[in-house]
């Protein structure tokens, strides 16, 4: 998979250098490259920025620059993801949908958003996502690009390995996932649960199971078509 990134801030990228995504990015499973937006502005101060037609507060991201880099990044067969608190909401699905793509480009936006025709622009010619991570504000695209990029990174074949432990993770099945338990079996007066040190796996199945429900119920009872 090919991932570029546009943004005014190439620097809090370093982290995609470590960990698992790291790891990935060596054994070139995942290629991944930032672009400094500042460098397709053209005037002295490389303004990227500009306030917004029918006023209010806050700046909005001027086009040229986003197209001048847009289209030297992207290519027929790209999906552009905008990260926004305006966007669709992204799950576990939209990751997994994402994972088969063969090429991402992150636009991540600052201040209170970019200009609309860049959107609207590259959604007549290509894929274009426009996704928030949930409801509250972050600053710019940024972080929010870093954790898409890590979900999606993760489903990419060969990433993990060892792909079955994808499977019982939270989100995957719908529920959230059970609580996990390691040695020792008595820690700070608190026992494992006696079920798990049985050696019953069907008992087992079946306990963490009743978990799962027990737990999204108090936590997500909108998983399960509650509240
Ligand atoms: Cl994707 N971007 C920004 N700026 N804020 C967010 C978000 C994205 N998702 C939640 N809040």
């Amino acid at each position: 998979m090919r991932v570029d990134i546009v943004t005014i801030f190439p620097e809090f990228f370093g982290v995609l250098d470590v960990s698992l995504l790291g790891r990935a990015r060596q054994s070139g499973l995942i290629d991944v490259r930032v672009h400094d937006l500042r460098e397709f502005a053209h005037d002295r101060h490389r303004t990227v920025d500009d306030s917004p037609y029918g006023g209010g507060a806050g700046m909005v991201m001027k086009p040229e620059p986003w197209g001048e880099a847009l289209d030297g990044i992207v290519g027929e067969s790209s999906t552009l993801v905008v990260p926004s608190p305006a966007g669709a909401p992204f799950t576990q699905a939209t990751a997994r949908e994402l994972a088969a793509r063969e090429h991402l480009v992150f636009a991540c936006g600052r201040y209170e958003g970019i200009d609309q025709r860049v959107i609207d622009h590259y959604a007549d010619r290509i894929e274009v996502r426009e996704l928030s991570l949930g409801d509250y504000v972050l600053n710019g695209g940024e972080v929010a690009a870093m954790a898409m990029i890590e979900a999606v990174g993760r489903l990419v074949p060969g990433v993990i390995g060892n792909p079955a432990s994808l499977d019982e993770e939270s989100h995957e099945s719908g529920l959230l996932e059970y609580p996990s338990y390691t040695k020792p079996a008595l820690w700070r007066g608190r026992a494992v649960p006696p079920v798990l040190l049985s050696g019953n796996h069907g008992a087992v199945a079946e306990w963490r199971r009743a978990q799962q429900i027990e737990r999204t119920g108090r936590v997500r009872p909108d998983l399960i078509g509650g509240e």
